[in-house]
């Protein structure tokens, strides 16, 4: 297989935001750029483990409600799916709409989606596989023109947590405006005790340890950066005021760092902001929605209530 060679823009994109990010007050990373190949892969892996509850939670609601999303009128026409997440829920919403012509995976890391996309090319041969590699955090512009069909959007995971409120609702509004008249299911994690949360982001395999610390990696690969691994030390915060897990990477001393020829000093202790994941309950979700011009037509949940998939109309 050819070496993935990240397009010029795309690397040019990422050198900046770190930049930048590494130059402010309270350092941060876009969470986005932790999904490389290597990042895609080792968010798999933490899919699978016991401690982080939403993707099994999530494919359980989907399967307990999979004859009522059937009836969505998207279900007989195209599905986009935003960040072409778990093959799992993936298969079971494709299976159960016999009368799906259309699957437009859309996802940031090129060959995680060319995987994704072979992968439901064999097992449902009678689709039509269109997958488009792009940023779905930019306007989503330029999908390539999906016939007359009714759409349906299938945003997963959470990753509606990703964003910061404003954002989330910017996006939503985005989808709508490039799909009029779209029905989504999306899926939404919920607050719940902190330890639950803590557990879920800060994994006993550390394996989401090895996730957060890839950024690093990335950086010294991509941006000829000089990050000594062993000096960062993955932490999860629960920050309640804003309903957010946060991960951030600590500096374990004081230290200086090159970056593709500029430098970056740490202070012991100090970090490297690199996800936010909000939780929202029911009315905190209903409010961004509502302000994005989504109407909710169902709200499933399981019976621990750790998680929520929505139906909505644009
Ligand atoms: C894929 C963004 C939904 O926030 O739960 C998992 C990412 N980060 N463990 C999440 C993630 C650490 C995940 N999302």
């Amino acid at each position: 297989m050819s070496k993935h060679v990240p397009p010029v823009s795309h690397n040019d994109a990422f050198r900046s935001d770190v930049l930048s990010g590494l130059g402010a007050d309270q350092k941060r990373l876009s969470s986005k750029w932790l999904y490389d190949d290597v990042g895609s892969h080792l968010f798999e892996a933490i899919t699978e483990l016991d401690a982080y509850y939403p993707t099994r939670t999530e494919l359980t609601i989907l399967e307990e409600n999979v004859d009522k999303y059937r009836k969505l009128p998207g279900a007989r026409g195209a599905m986009v799916e935003l960040g072409s997440g778990s093959s799992r829920k993936t298969n079971l919403l494709l299976g159960a709409f016999p009368d799906l012509s259309v699957y437009m995976p859309i996802d940031i890391s090129a060959n995680h989606l060319k995987e994704a996309a072979e992968r439901v090319r064999r097992a449902f041969p009678s689709l039509a596989v269109i997958p488009v590699a792009a940023d779905f955090t930019e306007p989503l512009g330029q999908l390539p023109l999906l016939p007359e069909l009714p759409v349906l959007v299938f945003f997963p995971g959470s990753t509606i947590g990703n964003f910061e409120r404003a954002d989330a609702a910017s996006l939503l509004k985005n989808i709508r405006t490039v799909m009029p008249n779209a029905t989504m299911i999306v899926g939404v994690d919920r607050p719940k005790a902190q330890e639950v949360l803590i557990e879920a982001y800060d994994d006993p395999a550390g394996v989401t340890a090895a996730f957060n610390q890839n950024i690093l990696q990335r950086i010294n690969r991509d941006l000829n950066g000089r990050f000594d691994l062993s000096a960062f030390e993955h932490k999860a915060v629960w920050n309640a005021e804003d309903s957010r897990i946060e991960m951030h990477l600590v500096s374990k001393c004081t230290q200086s760092v090159d970056v593709g020829g500029v430098t970056f000093t740490f202070q012991e202790g100090e970090t490297i902001h690199t996800e936010n994941s909000h939780k929202y309950g029911e009315d905190a979700f209903a409010e961004i929605a509502d302000e994005a011009g989504w109407r909710i037509l169902s709200a499933d949940t399981d019976h621990d209530g750790y998680f929520a998939v929505y139906t909505m109309q644009a």
